[in-house]
Parts: C-alpha cells; structure tokens; sequence
C-alpha cells in the first residue's frame, strides 16, 4: 500500500507531505492514521525539533475524502444513514489533540486549497505560511455539516465573531492574502518561496528552546479562557517549572556570555 504520508527530515526538521494530489490530498482513513503515527514517533524522537506539513500537488488537503465509504451517502431506498460522528472521535479528534499537544512547534506550509477539515487542520498549526495561490474554503456548510477539527474553536479566535460566522456560514472562498490580512494566518508568500521560507521558518525554531515554545502553546491556549489573575498564576507555574530546566541556564549564560546557545531540552 503507498504512503499516504511522505516523510523527509532536514536536519531537526521533520517534514510530513500528504501525498494524495489526485485528490488535492483529500483525508482518507490511511492517511489520517499515517499523520497520527507521523506525529507520535516525532513526539517521541529526540532528533526532531519542528515539523512542517505540507501537500503534494496543487493542493494542500480538501478535507475529508467525501467518496470514503464509510460516510459517502447510501442513496439506496431504507439504507441506514451512515454515523460519520465515528470519523470525528477516531481520527479527527485524536489527531487535532495530538497537533496542540505536541512537544515541539509544528508549521503548516499551505501550498494549495485548504478545504474543510484540510482547512482547520492547518488552523490548528502553530504557524501558518501559505502560498500566494493558496486558500481556505470552510466547506461544511455547502454539505449540510458544522466546521470541525477544531474550526468552532479557531475561527472566532483568529478572526472575530463577525469574520467566523461569514466564512463558517457562507463557506466562500478566501485567497491567502486576505486570510493574512484577517489576521487567520501568519504569513502569506509567493509560491515559488513558500517551501524555502517554510523550511528557514523551521529550521530557525528548532535552534529555539522549543520546550518553552510549546509551553507558550498551551499557555496562550489556556489563557483564552482564564481571568487576568489565573493567567497571571499560570505564567508563574511555568516559569518557576522552565527556569530550573536546562535551556534557561543555557539561554540565560549563553547571553551574558556573548555566545550562541544550545538548546537541548523538549
Ligand atoms: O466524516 C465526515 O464527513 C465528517 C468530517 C468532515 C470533514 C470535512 O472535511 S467536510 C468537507 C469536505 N470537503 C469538501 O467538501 C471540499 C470538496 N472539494 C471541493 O469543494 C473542491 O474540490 C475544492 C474547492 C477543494 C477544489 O476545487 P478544484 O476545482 O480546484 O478541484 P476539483 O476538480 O474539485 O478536485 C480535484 C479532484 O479532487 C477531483 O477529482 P477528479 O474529478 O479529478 O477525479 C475531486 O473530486 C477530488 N476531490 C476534491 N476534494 C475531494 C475530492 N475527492 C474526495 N473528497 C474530497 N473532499
């Protein structure tokens, strides 16, 4: 069976591609299980400190595979109408849990269409480049479905109630210069650089202390719903708990040393 997921590591990058571009990379169950045990062994290998996601071809991944049996419609008269709710807690929440919890930085490099669940999943990311000839198309609402892998949660973060509600509800189209401009995602740059400026994007926060960097994840993360005083504690805990690790005396030192740091921890 071929990889649906195509791996490559540049030194502490890890880049994931997903390699359906027949299908503009479209999520099938193999693939969705291939990025879920890409994710765990990177988690789990000490020589990775970003990673990158990407896709092969002109898209970056439309969404769920619509022609997937296990949800395509059967439009045969008393067929029982398929659970796709089981696609939901098998993979998608699985795999969205495990992007956000992730011990290193994790980039999406959105190179084509990102529809639907392709679309939320690069959402999801910590940061995200897109090529000037990419796009975000929340694409539940022409099908009849809610946003999901996480998009109820991001879109009126990133974007505002306002923005949310018209882009969930309309599920229009939108170029990667306005999704930019709406502030949905980091950056938006010309085709022909995006996988080199993805590239130096992650290869200069590998050489970061990418253990506070995921601890300022989940910081911001739980921030969004904490009052000013619990924030405050939160920042505390972290700091008391980074302060004693490694790349802080490292940091620290390296500073009043005049030298470049080494990071290590994760
Ligand atoms: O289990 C559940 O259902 C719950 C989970 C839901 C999560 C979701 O993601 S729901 C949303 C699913 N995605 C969509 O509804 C998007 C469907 N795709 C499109 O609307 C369009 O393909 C795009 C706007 C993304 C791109 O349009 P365009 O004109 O550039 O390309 P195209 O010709 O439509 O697509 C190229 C090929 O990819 C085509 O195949 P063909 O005709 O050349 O053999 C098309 O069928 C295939 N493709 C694109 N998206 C999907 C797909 N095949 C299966 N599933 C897809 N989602």
């Amino acid at each position: 069976q071929e990889s649906q997921v195509l791996l490559s590591q540049e030194g502490a990058v890890r880049t994931f591609t997903l390699n359906r571009p027949a299908a503009l990379n479209s999520f099938t169950t193999q693939m969705l299980g291939e990025l879920l045990v890409a994710f765990e062994a990177s988690a789990a290998d000490a020589s990775v400190r970003c990673i990158v996601v990407t896709g092969a071809g002109r898209g970056f991944c439309a969404g769920q595979d619509l022609s997937d049996p296990a949800i395509k419609p059967d439009l045969t008269p008393g067929a029982a109408p398929k659970d796709i709710g089981a696609l939901l807690d098998g993979f998608y929440i699985p795999l969205a849990l495990r992007v956000r919890s992730m011990p290193i930085p994790v980039i999406a490099a959105v190179n084509g269409v990102a529809a639907g669940a392709g679309a939320n999943f690069a959402l999801g990311c910590d940061l995200v480049l897109a090529g000037q000839s990419a796009s975000f198309i929340q694409a539940f609402s022409k099908i009849g479905l809610v946003p999901d892998c996480g998009g109820t949660w991001l879109l009126p973060r990133l974007v505002g109630r306002a923005q949310a509600m018209a882009l969930t509800l309309l599920g229009d189209k939108l170029p990667a210069e306005q999704a930019q401009g709406l502030g949905m995602i980091y950056r938006c740059v010309p085709d022909a650089e995006l996988a080199e400026q993805a590239q130096a994007l992650a290869q200069r926060v590998a050489a970061m202390p990418v253990a506070a960097l995921a601890a300022t994840r989940q910081a911001l993360d739980n921030a969004m719903q904490m009052d000013w005083a619990t924030a405050l504690a939160q920042e505390a805990a972290l700091q008391r708990q980074l302060g004693m690790a490694h790349d802080y005396q490292e940091g620290a030192s390296a500073f009043l040393q005049k030298r470049s740091p080494t990071f290590t921890d994760r």
